[in-house]
């Protein structure tokens, strides 16, 4: 039996709290995959999370690591069914997390930028297993959107063990910000971008819907950092940024004049819930003096 010296055990007690640790040059973060309800309108959706504890929360955690590390992330299966698990572009394993079973392996050290985690499975996909993975960002202030676009009887029919319905053409009905439809996004201190005149800030965005997002901002220019898809745009200063089905970027936004700008998806139906406008994917950027 292998001695639990004292390093270990404060390894331990940290990975138990889903503290993210750099110890001898690589980190540790653990995922649960979490089971829980979804309300929208008059729509609730049974859905899955990537969530930091035991307790099923509504948006899928972001982690955060070093540009320079190794990352062991240790995944723990609440679901009923087995689930798989990669990162967009970088590395896709073998695994297969059991129903109330763990996993632990590496991802290799990445360099800096924010990229897609993800289940890849039927489940996974619909049921919103997808969340945002920001490698070496040393900002002050970071924020995170993850989009999903989410088509209720789809999602039932999943659930429920049924079949996709994909005869039937995709239309979504929420159009949501780390789970959150406008003006509920308010509330998401992730999203809900907050700074003092002259902060500068990251924003983390991931695509993942089943559709491809275009997001404008009021009031400032923001510049790509990273992209996993459209890298060409990297550099680029603009105040509209498109996002492809599955791609994560970074902008840098700095807070050169106060007020309240609105950010919002340039497709109507993706500013609506359940066809009511305002609704969906709008979000604000508060910038106090
Ligand atoms: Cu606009």
């Amino acid at each position: 039996m292998k001695i639990f010296n004292m390093k270990n055990y404060i390894r331990f007690a940290l990975i138990i709290f889903g503290i993210n640790l750099n110890v001898n040059g690589y980190a540790q973060d653990t995922l649960w995959i979490n089971t829980g309800d979804w309300h929208q309108s008059q729509d609730t959706m049974s859905v899955l999370r990537f969530n930091d504890t035991p307790v099923f929360d509504t948006s899928n955690v972001a982690l955060n690591t070093s540009a320079d590390a190794s990352l062991f992330l240790t995944v723990i299966n609440m679901d009923t069914e087995p689930h798989d698990f990669g990162v967009d572009g970088i590395w896709s394993l073998g695994v297969n997390i059991l129903p109330n079973d763990t996993t632990t392996f590496e991802i290799p050290p990445m360099a800096m930028g924010t990229y897609r985690y993800f289940s890849s499975d039927l489940r996974g996909v619909y049921l919103g297993l997808s969340g945002v993975l920001k490698v070496g960002l040393n900002m002050p202030h970071q924020f995170h959107w993850n989009l999903a676009d989410c088509m209720p009887e789809r999602m039932d029919s999943i659930s429920s063990g049924g079949a996709l319905l994909d005869d039937e053409p995709y239309v979504p009905r929420y159009f949501s910000i780390n789970a959150y439809t406008y003006p509920h996004t308010a509330l998401d201190a992730n999203g809900y971008v907050s700074m003092a005149l002259g902060d500068t800030c990251t924003i983390s965005i991931v695509n993942s819907g089943m559709m491809d997002h275009v997001l404008h901002f009021h009031g400032f220019h923001v510049e790509y950092l990273s992209s996993t898809i459209q890298t060409s745009r990297i550099g680029w200063s603009k105040d509209t940024t498109p996002l492809l089905q599955g791609e994560a970027v970074t902008l840098l936004l700095i807070a050169n004049q106060e007020g309240m700008y609105p950010v919002h998806n340039h497709n109507l139906i993706a500013v609506t819930n359940s066809g009511f406008y305002p609704g969906g994917m709008i979000t604000l950027i508060n910038i106090t003096p």
